[in-house]
């Protein structure tokens, strides 16, 4: 607002409060309202100016332009709150207006969760073995280095604790490997004859890769009576997959080796996610390594209090996370711990 060259007077500033209440009542942005209360109202605005030259005046003048100047000033003041305050309830009116909710509307109902495919697939191998007359044993995740090893006729050096890297921790604790250690606590808590299995989480220390995790489920199984046979061992590990897969897949048995059992098998089967072409799950052998097995070795027995020389048994440790993918097609083992929903939807 340019300054009057004038010495001020009561026109000045009548004329002063007339053009800026016109500016108040049309401005159309908060934006406009604050130019407005700078160049009038402010330190170095119009009214601001006129009071420097009050001194110039006469002092029959002065009291009077002094009055106007305080009034001009007052109402001014308030035009302008009350302008703002417009504003501020149209703001606040399309705020509003955006965040309505209609509170009628019906709640959108609750969204279901589905089983793990692991669960599924240990639920179905506990319902058959619960059928074939075994008890389903749990066993600690957090174990003693005797029940992990000692007892699994592993001693301290002996090189197969290599093949089963873990974490330890205080006390000499470990996590378990395998869920083996469970076969120890079954024939510690029940005398033959026994059949068990014990499905649970295991641990290793180990490279992550499509067919390996550093924490993956595993079913343990047993049974110990009088006469126990590989024949035996077959006859349950077929049923296992026949119900498992609903049509027979190829396996094959192989000699492998676990200071456990004697002998000692490999129970490989043909992979499922290439149909034994080769892919990354069977490291491009075809092949892919679920369950091995054997007859439990005479020293595992006396170890646990069983006489070697009444009973004896069977046992095998089925990879369940591997099952689960052979059975779902699941090409890459990471997927299961991933927590995507959108891949756990699926089942
Ligand atoms: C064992 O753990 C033995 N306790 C099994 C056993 C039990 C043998 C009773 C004899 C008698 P192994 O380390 O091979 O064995 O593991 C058993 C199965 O677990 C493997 O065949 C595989 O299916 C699965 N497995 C092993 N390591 C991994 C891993 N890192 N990620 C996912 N699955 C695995």
């Amino acid at each position: 607002m340019e300054l009057p060259t004038k010495l001020v007077n009561l026109s000045l500033i009548q004329q002063l409060r007339e053009d800026a209440l016109a500016r108040i009542a049309s401005a159309e942005t908060k934006d406009a309202l604050e130019a407005v209360r700078v160049e009038v109202l402010g330190r170095k605005g119009a009214l601001a100016s006129f009071s420097k030259e009050m001194g110039r005046l006469a002092p029959e003048e002065r009291a009077e332009a002094g009055k106007k100047l305080n009034a001009a000033k007052q109402e001014l003041e308030t035009a302008l709150e009350q302008r703002l305050a417009v504003f501020e309830q149209e703001a606040l009116g399309r705020r509003l207006d955006a965040e309505w909710l209609d509170l009628t509307l019906p709640a959108p109902g609750p969204r279901p969760g589905s089983l793990h495919p692991v669960t599924l697939i240990q639920r179905e191998v506990e319902d058959l073995f619960l059928s074939l007359g075994f008890r389903v044993l749990d066993g600690p995740e957090v174990e003693t280095e005797y029940h992990n090893f000692d007892a699994l006729n592993i001693p301290p050096h002996h090189p197969a604790r290599d093949m089963q890297d873990t974490f330890w921790l205080d006390g000499g604790r470990l996590l378990r490997t395998h869920t083996s250690p469970v076969q120890v606590r079954g024939m510690e808590q029940f005398r033959p004859p026994l059949r068990m299995i014990a499905p649970g989480r295991v641990f290793r220390n180990e490279e992550v890769d499509a067919s390996h995790e550093h924490t993956f489920y595993q079913v343990e199984g047993m049974m110990i009576d009088r006469d126990v046979s590989v024949a035996h061992l077959i006859y349950f590990m077929q049923t296992l997959l026949r119900r498992i897969f609903r049509s027979d897949v190829t396996v094959r048995l192989r000699p492998g080796y676990f200071p456990f059992v004697e002998p000692g098998f490999e129970l490989d089967i043909r992979c499922l996610i290439c149909d034994g072409e080769g892919c990354p799950v069977c490291k491009q052998s075809g092949w892919v390594e679920l369950m091995p097995c054997g007859l439990v070795h005479p020293n595992v027995l006396r170890m646990s209090g069983v006489d070697p020389e009444e009973w004896n048994g069977f046992a095998f440790g089925l990879g369940l996370t591997r099952l689960a993918m052979m059975r779902y097609g699941i090409d890459d083992i990471r997927l299961l711990q991933s927590g995507d929903l959108r891949f756990l939807r699926q089942f």
